[in-house]
């Protein structure tokens, strides 16, 4: 049934290509325009890239080597990544790197967990916790109680092999909304390091 739904809007395409005029585009349908319009969701910081020392970055070996501190300070609840929330850093990583993070939680009460998404806008539901990257994400990323829990340190390693901006979150149920994420981007031009310090 899909099939033949798609038929008249398949064949009004060709008909509106077909005819050359400029004016065509303007019988395109509504929600045509509205694709090209970038969602409105969190701003990233903006400031002078910095290497931090928990970014160890090499670039003939093509490796970046991510300390990532869950509950670093009691701030948010130890709610947090190093000591930061809400999208306060932007993370850059160079295209085709390997990527390793080392994931250390020491929010004396909570599980936490950390990975790659898709995710840029919408932070109030947990982000599905399928990564952008093949393993970039922790084990049982959702649960209380058998995520990386207080006092664990875990290891994750993937290659950033596409371009593009995306977020490191939190998959347990309301962390990411209360503020456990970070942008994460992915650079075609091989830059690397950390904003909003
Ligand atoms: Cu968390």
């Amino acid at each position: 049934m899909k099939f033949f739904k798609l038929i008249p809007a398949v064949a009004l395409f060709f008909t509106a290509c077909g005819g050359g005029e400029p004016e065509a585009t303007a019988d395109a349908p509504a929600t045509e325009p509205a694709a090209a319009v970038a969602p409105a969701g969190p701003a990233a910081p903006t400031g002078p890239m910095t290497i931090p020392d928990w970014y160890q970055v090499d670039h003939d070996a093509k490796t970046v080597r991510l300390v990532m501190v869950a509950g670093e300070t009691p701030e948010n609840n130890y709610w947090s990544y190093n000591g930061t929330i809400r999208g306060e850093l932007a993370i850059t990583v160079p295209e085709g790197y390997e990527v390793t993070i080392e994931f250390e939680n020491r929010d004396p009460n909570m599980a936490h967990s950390v990975g790659i998404s898709t995710e840029l806008v919408n932070f109030t539901v947990p982000p599905v916790p399928e990564p952008v990257f093949a393993g970039a994400i922790t084990e049982n990323p959702q649960s209380m109680i058998d995520g990386t829990m207080p006092g664990d340190t875990e290891t994750i390693t993937f290659v950033a092999d596409v371009a593009g901006n995306y977020s490191m979150v939190c998959y347990i149920a309301g962390h990411s909304a209360i503020g456990m994420w970070h942008f994460f981007n992915v650079s075609a031009d091989g830059a690397a390091g950390v904003q909003g310090l």
